[in-house]
């Protein structure tokens, strides 16, 4: 796939853009479109998002990625129709988790912009996402309870670890669905806007992180994600050897200097 390709590809379930930032990394945008079933995601939804995050990760003119649905639903959760007669051994076999945990290695920071319902796989997607800008109207749950199931992507574990046990076990045995308020005093989303304005706020922070030096974003990234599943003393550790690594870049090198010259720095992403 050429570096630019995945803006030309024929998706069926998904919409890609790459927005101009100036000067800046540009940030690339995919919208999810599957307007008639609430963005319920199926299998073939989730390998176009996975495949356009990759692409977007490996294209250097991109500096930080949205994922977005509509004004109605981000995502309803995984389609439960395709899933309704799965067998557990047709779903071991399929394995599409694994397409899940390549959510996982994108190493540029991914904002989800969340309005309407954001439900079971829908907001274990944006839980993947490093960082939530909601919508007021904003609904998020995980109500695989109310099928006889429970999270399969993650829920259980990101859920608890972002919000703590108390939460989670309220969010995850009830059920229902928590307004954007709720999950942001949880500390589940980062910024709570109007509805009309939550796509801009969160291509505007996009275009913000775009514009930092791309090699110190990625390490940080990387970081504060090593803090889910280490302890502190490893996760310092961690935090450490990437601060050093920072010291071997040219941006570190443009960035100090350019603080001493009084003047705006030009990053290389070197
Ligand atoms: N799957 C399939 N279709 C869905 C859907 C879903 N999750 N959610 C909505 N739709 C469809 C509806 O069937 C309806 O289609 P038609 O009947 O018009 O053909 C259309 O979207 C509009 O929905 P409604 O008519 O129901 O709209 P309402 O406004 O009345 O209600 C609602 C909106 C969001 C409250 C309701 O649609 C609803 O409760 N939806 C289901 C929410 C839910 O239970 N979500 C969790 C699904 S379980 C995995 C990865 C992840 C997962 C599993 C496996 N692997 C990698 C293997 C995750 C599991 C889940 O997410």
């Amino acid at each position: 796939m050429g570096n630019k390709a995945h803006l030309e590809a024929a998706y069926k379930n998904i919409l890609v853009s790459e927005i101009d930032n100036g000067k800046s990394l540009n940030v690339g945008l995919i919208r999810l479109n599957r307007p008639e079933a609430l963005n319920a995601l199926n299998i073939e939804l989730m390998k176009e998002v996975v495949e356009t995050l990759e692409a977007f990760d490996r294209d250097i003119e991109i500096g930080c990625m949205v994922l977005t649905g509509n004004e109605k639903s981000f995502a309803a959760g995984a389609d439960i129709k395709e899933m309704a007669d799965a067998s557990a051994i047709e779903m071991l076999l399929k394995d599409q988790f694994a397409r899940w945990d390549r959510i996982r290695k994108i190493k540029k920071p991914v904002i989800a912009a969340v309005s309407g319902f954001a439900l079971g796989g829908g907001c274990e997607l944006a839980m993947s996402c490093d960082l939530i800008i909601a919508s007021e109207n904003a609904k998020f749950g995980q109500p695989e309870i109310n099928l006889g199931v429970i999270p399969g992507a993650g829920g259980t574990q990101r859920l608890t670890k972002t919000i703590g046990k108390a939460k989670a076990m309220e969010v995850i045995l009830s059920g229902r669905m928590f307004t954007a308020k709720e999950m942001s005093d949880a500390g589940l989303v980062t910024k709570v806007v109007d509805p009309d304005i939550y796509l801009d706020e969160a291509i505007e922070l996009a275009k913000e992180i775009s514009s930092k030096p791309p090699i110190a974003i990625q390490l940080a990234k990387e970081c504060i994600l090593k803090s889910l599943d280490s302890t502190i003393e490893s996760g310092l550790e961690f935090e450490r050897k990437n601060f050093y690594l920072l010291f071997a870049s040219e941006d570190k090198a443009e960035g100090m200097k350019a603080f001493v010259e009084k003047r705006k720095a030009e990053w290389k992403g070197k």
